[in-house]
This record gives structure tokens, sequence and C-alpha cells, in this order.
């Protein structure tokens, strides 16, 4: 029998009020019931966020940097229990043990560097026009925000909303993704054990139709920071920003990789290899195009495709697995339809393309990493989101070739560029159409102390990470004081 999970109201782990539970399954080995979590009911948020908003005035006024306090003790309980939660994630997520790991230690690092944001959350002191007045600016906070994250990062995502928003004084209603709730609670748990006070951090698992549409009406929630689908973000801004609220999304990607005729090949396909393939494809910041140009075309190709069959999927918890599955059968379903789409395109099938059976593969959601050839851009496969191991190559005459197609798409979140010359690379960095911007670097990856989120129908809202990230839970005062 596997554990069943509460949820957390008002500092009380509470069963839900719907008396149900639904099960959080490993996608390696679908056997496996991670554990049982609460099928939480919009009642169940309304009582969230009524918590919330009763301890948020006490929260507020407790000094920043005690709340940074609180945030760097979480940092050191995450550190302790690294290997566990690390576990955990990849037994319900399904990413690779050392992905797991590295992840829980960028959690480490999220809790460290908004805890000393607590010490810096400054305004500023500005000349007045009149004599005798000081003029100045300072950050508070919003009150109550709710905070719905993704499956795929299910350490590092959490503790990218959940640190600002605390060290910048807001109650939280945390509703984290039904596939993986267990390494959330980890965080939600960490924080109770660092001596956040009770309420300050609610945690409601259950569906986005009933939590999160809760979180999305109520006036009491001041901001919502979402990352997912954006077929749900595109809804959830429409609706917060209806209100007068303020909403954050970080939503898709379909991130080029440009690999010019003067790059390092190589190199060129490890980036590949490592922005398409690692974590199963599953990151928003994920490598689905690569275009390349026509004299490096057939070496970069054969390069790539020998790269990834040697590729090694299996259960993330296996030493030297490389790869894991898909989070779920919708998600396999979905990447095994656009594998198809690929075909019927005219898109030629290089490697992989299809779902893994042979035992013990048979028990999850496994594909082989995919390559396709002769994409063109204007293919389904070049436009829309897979969200799993699959890549395909298009090939450019040129760099403005290569530009143009690298920025003919409706999203902009990550862009990498493969070259040596420097001079293209700074033409690149200034005319790509995209927030993270990478030369001679993968499309994946956010180090903590610089702003995250894209362009175009990628992201809404202010980014995340880096100080910037305060400012989507904070509202300035401006105060005009005539001495
Ligand atoms: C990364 O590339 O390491 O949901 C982070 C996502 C992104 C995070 C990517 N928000 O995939």
């Amino acid at each position: 029998m596997s554990e069943t999970y509460l949820n957390c109201i008002g500092g009380e782990w509470v069963e839900s009020q719907s008396g149900e539970t639904f099960a959080n399954v490993n996608p390696a080995d679908t056997g496996e019931v991670v554990g049982r979590f609460q099928a939480s009911t919009a009642a169940d948020a309304r009582a969230a966020i009524e918590a919330a908003a009763e301890a948020a005035p006490a929260w507020r006024r407790t000094p920043a940097p005690k709340r940074g306090e609180i945030l760097a003790a979480a940092a050191r309980i995450i550190e302790r229990d690294l290997d566990d939660i690390a576990e955990g994630l990849t037994r319900e997520e399904g990413k690779t043990l050392p992905e797991a790991k590295g992840e829980t230690a960028r959690a480490v690092q999220i809790f460290d560097y908004f805890a000393q944001e607590g010490r810096r959350l400054s305004g500023e002191t500005t000349p007045s026009e009149f004599e005798r007045t000081l003029l100045y600016t300072v950050k508070e906070p919003l009150g109550v925000v709710g905070i719905i994250t993704p499956w795929n990062f299910p350490v590092a995502i959490p503790a990218w909303k959940i640190a600002p928003a605390l060290v910048a004084g807001n109650a939280v209603v945390f509703k984290p993704a039904s596939n993986a709730p267990l390494t959330a609670l980890r965080v939600v748990k960490a924080l109770e054990e660092a001596g956040l006070p009770a309420g300050v951090l609610n945690f409601v698992t259950g569906s986005g139709a009933s939590v999160g549409a809760e979180l999305a009406a109520n006036p009491e929630v001041r901001g919502i920071s979402f990352t997912g689908s954006d077929t749900v973000g595109g809804r959830l801004y429409g609706e917060v920003t209806g209100r007068g609220a303020k909403c954050q999304c970080e939503m898709g990607g379909k991130n080029p990789i440009v690999v010019m005729e003067d790059a390092d090949l190589d190199q060129a396909v490890s980036l590949t290899i490592n922005g398409a393939m690692w974590s199963t494809g599953q990151k928003c910041t994920a490598t689905s195009r690569a275009i390349v140009h026509r004299e490096v075309l057939d070496e970069f190709t054969g390069k790539l495709v020998a790269g990834v069959e040697e590729i090694k999927v299996g259960n993330g918890l296996e030493e030297g697995v490389q790869v894991g599955p898909s989070i779920d059968e919708d998600q396999l379903n979905t990447v095994l339809e656009y594998i198809e789409i690929g075909k019927q395109e005219g898109a030629k099938l290089l490697a992989g393309g299809r779902r893994l059976t042979e035992p013990p593969l048979d028990k999850g959601y496994f594909v082989a990493p995919t390559v396709f050839g002769d994409v063109t851009n204007d293919m389904r496969i070049a436009r829309e989101e897979i969200f799993g191991p699959v890549v395909g190559i298009i090939a450019a005459a040129d760099f403005e070739e290569a530009l143009a197609i690298a920025n003919d798409t409706r999203f902009g979140l990550s862009a990498s560029i493969c070259t040596r010359d420097v001079h293209r690379a700074m033409e690149f960095a200034d005319r790509i159409e995209a927030g993270m911007v990478h030369i001679n670097s993968p499309t994946v990856g956010a180090e903590v102390q610089v702003p995250f989120g894209g362009m175009k129908d990628s992201s809404t809202g202010t980014r995340e990470q880096g100080r910037v990230a305060v400012d989507f839970y904070t509202e300035t005062k401006t105060v005009y004081f005539e001495y």
C-alpha cells in the first residue's frame, strides 16, 4: 500500500473535503503507485486562500531579512535531504537520478539566493522638486498569491516561484502538478521545518479545473504565477488579469539551435543532444529545431544520429540510464502522434520513432530518442511543441536564412547558435527573438541570478529568477515626505 499524503492549510495537514484521493504513478514502472494525494475541491482551495489571507499581515510585518533567514534554513534542509528528495523525484517524474539530484541542488541555490534578497529588497531614493522633501519608494507584497507549477521541474520551479514570493512578504497557496506532487510536498515540508509560520504557505493538490479555477477566480488572490502549457496559460492570463490581478505565465517553446558552417560539430552535436534529449525533451527550453548550414548538414546529421542511437533509455533510477520515460500515457501518445505527423508531412525519420517495449521498458512510457531530417519550418513538427525526445533538422543556406527560420515561430523562449565567429554570434544575440540566448551553449539551463523567461507567446508578465523576480510579487509605493 502506498502512503496517502495530505493538504496543508493554515499549518494543519488535512484531508480534502471531497474525501477522495488520486494516485501518483511512476512513469517508468506504472505498477508502482508513488503515493496518493488529495483530490481537492474549490472549497479546499477557498479554505487555503482564507488561511493565507489570515497569515499574510503578520508575515508582511516580519522584517525581510528574517523572512530570508527562513528560506536559508529551508535550503539547508533540502540539502540535507537531497538524495531522498531526488529519488522520489525520479520515481514520480521519470528523469534520471543524476538529473533529479542536479535539480534538487538547484533548488538549494534558489533558496539561498532569494534568502539574501531579503537584505536587498530595496527601493530608490531620488531628489524631489521641492525643498526639504524626502522622495523614496518601497516594495510591498501583493498579499495572497497563487503558485501553479508543472511536473517537469517539480522541485526547481516551485522553489523559484515560492522563494521570491515569500521573501517579498506574500502568503502563498501552492498547487503542484498532479503528476509530481511528492517532490512539491518536500519543499513545503522543508519550509515548515525551517520555521515558516502557519498559513504563510498552503499546499493544495488536485486538478486545475477545481483548485486552479478557484485560485484564478478568487478576488483575494492578487497574483498568480504559472508554468505549464500555453493553452492553460493563455486562458488563465485572460481570467486573472481580467479581474485586475497580476498573472505571470511561463509556457511553451520551439527552441532552435543554429549550427553554422564554422561550428565545432562535435560540440554542436553534444549541445543538441543535451537540449533535445535529456529529461526526455520535457523542458520548455528543450531544443526541438536544429537549423544547420548546408555545408555541414551531412556531417552534422551523421554525427547526431550516431550520438542519439547510443543513448541509453530506461528507468532513471538505474545507473547509466540517460533518458527516462514520458510523464504519462497522454504525453506518450502525443509524442507518438507527432512522430506519425512528421512522417506524413514528409520528414525523414533518421533515428528512433517508436515506443520502446522490450521488457522491462514495457512497464513504462518509453520512446526511442528521435531525429527527423528533411524538416521544413512549415511542418507541424517544426511549429508545435512536442515535449518529448524529438528533434528535427532544418537546412539553411546561410546565416540570414538560419536566423529567419529561427525567428519564424510564435514562441520565443530560448535559442542557441554554434559558431566560432564572434561577429555572427553578436548579430544573432541582437536579432534573435528569444528571452534567453545561448552562444555555444545549449538552449536549456537557468542560473538563478539572471532573469528567466521568453518573448512572444512563450511568456507573459515580468521575468522569473534573478533580482527582477521579486517585481512580480511586489507593488511599488512612492512616498513624498516633507519635513
Ligand atoms: C531548464 O532549462 O533547466 O518548464 C529550466 C520548463 C522551464 C524550466 C527550464 N520553465 O521547462
